[in-house]
């Protein structure tokens, strides 16, 4: 392996070496985890160039990272938070554009060598320069994220991708905030070689010597013939710009600027050329970033990072390391867990169950999120078979006494539950770990059938695991700081957003989410139609309206659940009046998985309202109340519950009550979560609309004590 020259001169951040007519130069910051590209960082690099073009030894240029697992993070969004009107941010973004032209016209090639994560300007950095080497590392990843933050790629990336792969791969990748492992963005013509990394600084030294003598990479027109009938011609892409607005309308439902105006960068530069294009990609940037979309959703990246360090319990000793993990129950959740444990930690997974048949399919449908990964080609075939191997199970206990951590899956019962910790707990290791994914049961009450209760703990995974980004952790009241420490580590490497929430019913989740669903007996019985349930909910940003969020969750789980919550909540979760869900329970009707809820299901897709359903309940659609006050009814009885929970400290705070809410049921992310949002319309206005409602719909809406004192005060939940 050719060393990389050693350092003539220094700056803070960005060095360089010449050796052999080849400049050598490395972005570290030292004092950051991952190399950013801010103002300072901009000027270093603009000194390190105009040095270079001028030292006529220089024939060509390798870039590399001097990160060992990063490469370029994107442009410093901590920089965002400073930008004061839209003028500022756009020339924030034409600053950073200029320094990137003057890169792509630098008179001397440039190679770049990718190892580590190169997302938005750090990808926008490496498209300026002339060849593209990345690692095949899975840690090498490469995108453009920044739709996920409510901006556009805003260094020349909606120009110089699609010149590069084509409109139709580079909108793909653009409106969808995509970031691809380096074998698909190599596939794709992103990056130009795929190199293990031992070999990533010869081989971007061997192809900037082999430009300094003349050569040039030569590239394909992307996409192959259906690209030139797409790609290549106005009238095709015309088709591409309607199908992609039709795509990202559908996904956003509108409330997310930030792909629309990418879509308008991408295709102004296509049709204006790449000068006019920077300036409409300048102009969108400075108007996205400081709207309060773009805000929440910067927040929101804070928030997750500020989460993964947060050991979510004072003084911990540090986690046991968790090597094997035993899980118990292999129906939907535990294989859930069972499969994505492996996937993303790659620990050794014992199942256990009633019986090996009941064992053989949870190991299949654990084996199954693995199987999908394989066919996203996010592993390889060797990681996979790797992977499987670590997959195993069995009708006894055996292998649990090696589990440093063990979590059960089963039936939703206390007794259920005591009674395999009864079982389980004779076989664990002695600092073994025993965590119970429970949506409602107190860990407390868990806890009583154990000789360690110091060892228990709740994990509360969402359906469907391998998707949804949030682990609740509950310690019960005897539970030990390591066991916490243990378990919220253990989620982080499942990939998971972490918080710790207080053992009460319902938790956090459930807990704040638990007025939605409710409120719909109510609706439909003052006269509303389940369609205008639903619809006002999506409107305002949620997911799936709570009709269809019942049927999903399944109506027997939903009437468990809500007996629960309405025993423990009694004057702020109050039962409509009539049959209600039960009613629908008992005539078969179970929602998507039987097949029938309130909407009929065919083939796994959802048909409609099912009218009959009116019927069952006792009901007459016949307008009810106003659009608005649905969307009020169901919006503040979250916000509400969350306020009164976040009182009781049921959430440590109200970042984490936030995060909670939209990473567990889909509060819409871009208006940041019920706290925040009641901290936008404040508190004295959501008081005294919940008194409003209070007064026409009983106690339930009376508005919680933590809003009043809010109110009264004139403070929020953010300081
Ligand atoms: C952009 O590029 C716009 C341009 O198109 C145009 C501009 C004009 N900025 O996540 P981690 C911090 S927008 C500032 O724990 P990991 C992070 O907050 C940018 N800070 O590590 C944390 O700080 P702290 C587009 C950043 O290994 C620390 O680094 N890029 C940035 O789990 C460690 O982070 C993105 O959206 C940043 N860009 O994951 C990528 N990135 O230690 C955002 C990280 O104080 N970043 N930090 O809490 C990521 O996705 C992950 O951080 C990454 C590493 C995958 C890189």
């Amino acid at each position: 392996m050719a060393t990389i020259a050693p350092p003539a001169r220094t700056a803070p951040a960005v060095t360089w070496g010449i050796a052999d007519g080849i400049a050598t130069v490395v972005l570290d910051l030292k004092s950051q985890p991952v190399n950013v590209i801010s103002r300072a960082v901009k000027d270093e690099f603009l000194a390190c160039f105009a040095a270079l073009a001028g030292d006529p030894s220089v024939k060509a240029v390798a870039f590399f990272s001097g990160k060992a697992e990063n490469f370029i993070a994107g442009a410093d969004i901590e920089e965002f938070l400073t930008l004061s009107s839209a003028a500022e941010a756009e020339r924030l973004s034409a600053d950073g554009q200029d320094m990137l032209d003057r890169l792509a016209r630098f008179p001397k090639p440039i190679a770049v060598g990718i190892h580590g994560a190169c997302l938005g300007g750090g990808f926008e950095f490496a498209l300026a320069c002339h060849y593209r080497v990345a690692t095949d590392h899975p840690k090498t990843q490469i995108g453009l994220p920044e739709v996920q933050l409510g901006i556009l790629p805003a260094a020349g990336g909606c120009q110089r991708l699609p010149r590069l792969v084509g409109a139709r791969a580079a909108l793909d990748m653009i409106l969808n905030g995509k970031t691809e492992r380096a074998a698909k963005a190599f596939r794709v013509g992103m990056v130009d070689e795929l190199v293990p990394p031992a070999i990533l600084a010869d081989i971007t030294l061997a192809a900037a010597k082999r430009m300094a003598s003349g050569w040039r990479p030569k590239r394909k027109r992307p996409g192959g013939f259906l690209g030139f009938l797409l790609d290549g011609n106005p009238l095709g892409r015309r088709l591409v710009y309607r199908s992609a607005r039709k795509q990202v309308l559908e996904r956003t439902g509108g409330h997310y600027p930030a792909p629309l105006a990418a879509l308008d960068a991408v295709e102004y530069g296509l049709r204006h050329g790449i000068q006019e294009g920077l300036k409409r990609e300048a102009q969108l940037f400075g108007q996205l970033a400081v709207t309060d979309v773009s805000r929440k959703l910067v927040q929101i990246f804070f928030a997750t990072n500020q989460l993964k360090k947060d050991p979510g319990v004072a003084n911990a000793p540090p986690p046991v390391r968790v090597e094997r993990l035993g899980i118990i129950g292999s129906g939907f959740m535990g294989s859930g867990i069972a499969g994505t444990a492996v996937a993303q930690a790659e620990v050794d997974v014992r199942m256990k169950d009633a019986d090996l048949a009941r064992v053989g399919q949870g190991i299949l449908a654990a084996r199954a999120i693995l199987d999908d990964r394989l066919k996203r080609r996010r592993i390889t075939k060797f990681e996979y078979a790797r992977l499987v191997a670590l997959l195993s199970g069995g009708d006894t206990y055996a292998g649990f006494g090696r589990a440093e951590l063990t979590i059960e899956a089963v039936f939703e019962e206390l007794g259920v539950k005591q009674q395999v910790l009864r079982e389980v707990e004779a076989a664990l290791p002695s600092n073994g770990v025993f965590a119970s994914n429970t949506s409602t049961i107190p860990i407390t009450r868990i806890a009583e059938a154990a000789h360690s209760p110091e060892r228990v703990i709740g994990m509360h995974f969402f359906s469907p695991v391998a998707k949804m980004p949030l682990v609740e952790v509950i310690p019960g009241a005897r539970t030990e700081p390591q066991t916490v420490s243990t378990a919220v580590a253990f989620g982080r490497r499942m990939g998971k957003t972490v918080i710790v929430v207080k053992d009460s019913p319902g938790f956090w989740v459930n807990r704040i989410l638990a007025p939605y669903p409710n409120e719909v007996g109510h609706l439909l019985a003052e006269g509303a139609s389940i369609e205008d349930i639903d619809s006002m909910a999506v409107r305002f940003g949620f997911p799936v309206g709570p009709v269809t969020l019942l049927d999903e969750v399944g109506l027997d789980v939903a009437v468990k659940v809500a007996a629960v919550m309405q025993e423990a909540y009694g004057d702020h979760i109050v039962p409509a009046p009539g049959a209600g869900v039960a009613a629908l329970v008992k005539a078969g009707r179970l929602g998507r998985k039987s097949g029938r809820g309130f909407y009929l299901y065919k083939g796994g897709k959802k048909r409609g309202v099912d009218d009959s359903v009116y019927g069952l309940l006792g009901v007459h659609p016949n307008g009810g109340p106003r659009p608005a006050e649905i969307l009020q009814r169901l919006v503040l009885g979250i916000v509400n519950e969350a306020a009164r929970a976040l009182g009781e400290g049921v959430a440590h705070s109200a970042r984490d009550g936030d995060i909670g809410a939209i990473f567990g049921f889909g509060f819409p992310p871009f208006r940041g979560g019920p706290l925040r949002y009641a901290d936008d319309l404040g508190a004295e206005r959501m008081v005294s609309d919940l008194e409003r409602l209070a007064e026409r719909h009983g106690v339930r809406f009376a508005p919680s004590e933590v809003l009043q004192e809010h109110a009264r005060q004139g403070t929020k939940f953010y300081g």
